[in-house]
């Protein structure tokens, strides 16, 4: 049986997320894990709370906690949001788990015996009127690249350059703001990247299936001369994971803690283990997700995740797979396709953390279920450019696509067959013309479906899924069953056979999208999910007599005074 891994990033702890954060990684993440699922593949789905570094601790300070408490507080409210809006996965890790503390050690041990690990003694910036060194992420300045004022130590947030904070033009610290900056002398270690700029650029080169959007990044940094610099994986901080090799300790590596970046994609792997481990499962039990000298070599590995993210998983975290494989003792599997979105804005501006501006996972719950969201967001996936959420747009998607089109079907369907046969699907009449050419346009509109989702084509895949919702209102609508049914009841009956399988099919294929009405529509029909193969046999699947039930209104349409009113308490910024 096939094997699908997959892993979207990985949130920051720090806070809710918003829906531009959900769109570029978890959200679609889940669109395929459900869709593998659902052809029957053996899937693994990961993912996990961020935890290290500083924006753990900038924001346990703001919220007056012990960071390890406010982790453990804000994991939980990040697991039940993603479980609020139905992200299935089989972990939700967290970065700062004993199972990520030995591996991310682990690894720092395989890459010092490769040799890809370099003591260095430098400078780093001392902040005297904080009283401390300045993580990466506690400076900003101007960004030597794009020139753009408020870029961060680690990374330029406008081009996506990965920076160092020494590269930053008029440094000032982030926490007071102050200028009064100082190098002092201290020893971390670098990982010597540069090495393995050929390897890596072979890797990249070879991927020519990936998106563009992907490859351009990866190749804009490969090929750019500076873009794969050494670099320094070890930081000045309390909250990580200690710096040792393997076990051992690490001399002169005493108080440091592991770069963020260093450890964070390590917990793809270490979530499997705590995966493993939450179950009372061995080694070997995830071994097969995740080495190809123990099981893992006929898995394909995909991952998510928004633009930003990319030069660290094509870059830095192939360095530290390869470089530990390049010892010769455990084979790690490397990424076989990476899935990157573009940005989603809000409403003219940009969706911002910091701000709060937007809306959050949290807010958009307390006003509509998820699938609305769900829907919305797939269907607008900022793939090749960056999309835009309004208000108008997304009222325009739940009451066109969903009101209009897929529960209207079902309840026009439903109810009818009540009123006229009861509540079983009739007996009576043969398929004619009208039924075959259905099929026929709805075998094509299959194939094609299938075709964007293994392409992971998400707004191609949602075009596709409205297009076969809106096949079956046609249909309804020319045979208009309800005339028919006045001279030729079994024509009619005939009809609502159909149209009772399509409203499985229609809850099968429309799962990954929007999982909770589908269930609602399976349960109402009393049936199977088993994914359609030929949708002529699928469409009848369901045999005259089957009982069903008419299901609860799938989705309410929103009003006018509702799209002005969630405009207006969202067009300010969060508190
Ligand atoms: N936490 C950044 C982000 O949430 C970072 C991703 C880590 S993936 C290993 O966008
Ligand atoms: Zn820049």
């Amino acid at each position: 049986m096939d094997r699908i891994l997959i892993t979207s990033a990985i949130p920051y702890i720090n806070g809710i997320k918003h829906l531009g954060n959900l769109v570029g990684s978890q959200l679609p993440a889940d669109l395929y894990a459900r869709y593998c699922r659902a052809r029957g593949r053996e899937v693994m789905f990961l993912c996990a709370t961020d935890e290290h570094g500083t924006p753990a601790e900038l924001a346990a300070a703001k919220a007056g906690k012990p960071v390890a408490e406010y982790c453990a507080e804000m994991w939980q409210v990040q697991k039940d949001l993603s479980d609020g809006f139905g992200l299935s996965f089989d972990q939700f890790g967290r970065s700062s788990s004993e199972q990520n503390r030995d591996l991310t050690q682990y690894f720092a041990g395989r890459l010092y015996e490769a040799g890809l690990i370099e003591e260095r003694s430098e400078t780093q910036v001392f902040s005297k009127a904080d009283g401390r060194f300045l993580p990466d992420r506690y400076i900003e300045g101007t960004c030597p690249n794009c020139g753009y004022e408020r870029a961060r130590g680690d990374q330029c947030e406008n081009c996506t350059k990965q920076l160092d904070p020494t590269d930053l033009i008029d440094p000032r610290s982030a926490i007071s703001g102050s200028t009064d900056l100082e190098e002092r002398e201290t020893k971390h270690l670098y990982l010597k990247q540069s090495q393995m700029r050929d390897q890596l650029r072979d890797w990249i080169n070879s991927k020519t299936d990936w998106p563009v959007l992907t490859t351009s990044i990866a190749k804009k940094w490969l090929d750019d001369g500076d873009g794969l610099q050494d670099r320094g994986i070890t930081r000045d901080l309390d909250w990580g994971v200690p710096v040792k090799r393997g076990t051992e300790d690490w001399p002169g590596m005493e108080g440091k803690v592991f770069y963020v970046w260093f450890d964070a994609p390590i917990e793809y792997i270490a979530a499997a283990h705590e995966w493993a481990d939450a179950r009372g499962l061995s080694q070997k039990d995830w071994y097969r997700w995740w080495r190809t000298d123990a099981g893992a070599e006929d898995v394909r590995y995909v991952q998510f995740m928004g633009k930003d993210n990319v030069p660290f998983h094509t870059l830095s975290f192939p360095v530290t797979i390869m470089g530990a494989n390049s010892v010769g003792r455990e084979q790690w599997k490397l990424v076989d396709y990476i899935k990157s979105f573009n940005y989603l804005n809000y409403d003219g501006g940009q969706f911002s953390t910091s701000q709060g501006r937007g809306v959050f996972m949290d807010q958009a719950l307390s006003i509509l279920p998820a699938d609305y969201w769900r829907w919305w967001l797939l269907r607008n996936a900022p793939e090749t450019s960056d999309a835009e959420f309004t208000w108008d747009s997304f009222q325009g998607a739940a009451n066109k696509d969903l009101a209009d089109t897929l529960g209207n079907f079902v309840s026009r369907v439903t109810k009818f067959c009540r009123s006229k046969f009861g509540e079983e699907v009739p007996q009576g009449g043969v398929p004619g013309p009208a039924e075959e050419a259905l099929i026929a346009d709805l075998q094509v509109r299959l194939e094609n479906y299938q075709a964007h989702m293994e392409a992971i084509e998400v707004r191609k895949a949602a075009a596709e899924l409205r297009a076969i919702w809106v096949a079956g209102n046609e249909y309804l609508q020319s045979t208009a069953p309800w005339a028919a049914f006045k001279e030729d009841p079994d024509r009619a009956a005939a009809i609502i056979r159909l149209s009772l399988n399509l409203i499985r099919l229609y809850a099968i294929l429309s799962a990954p999208f929007i999982p909770n009405a589908a269930r609602a529509m399976l349960t109402a029909l009393d049936t199977d999910d088993a994914w359609p193969g030929d949708v002529a046999a699928a469409l009848t699947h369901l045999p005259a007599g089957h009982a069903f039930s008419v299901p609860e209104n799938l989705f309410s349409k929103i009003t006018d005074d509702q799209r002005a009113e969630w405009a207006e308490m969202f067009s300010g910024v969060r508190t």
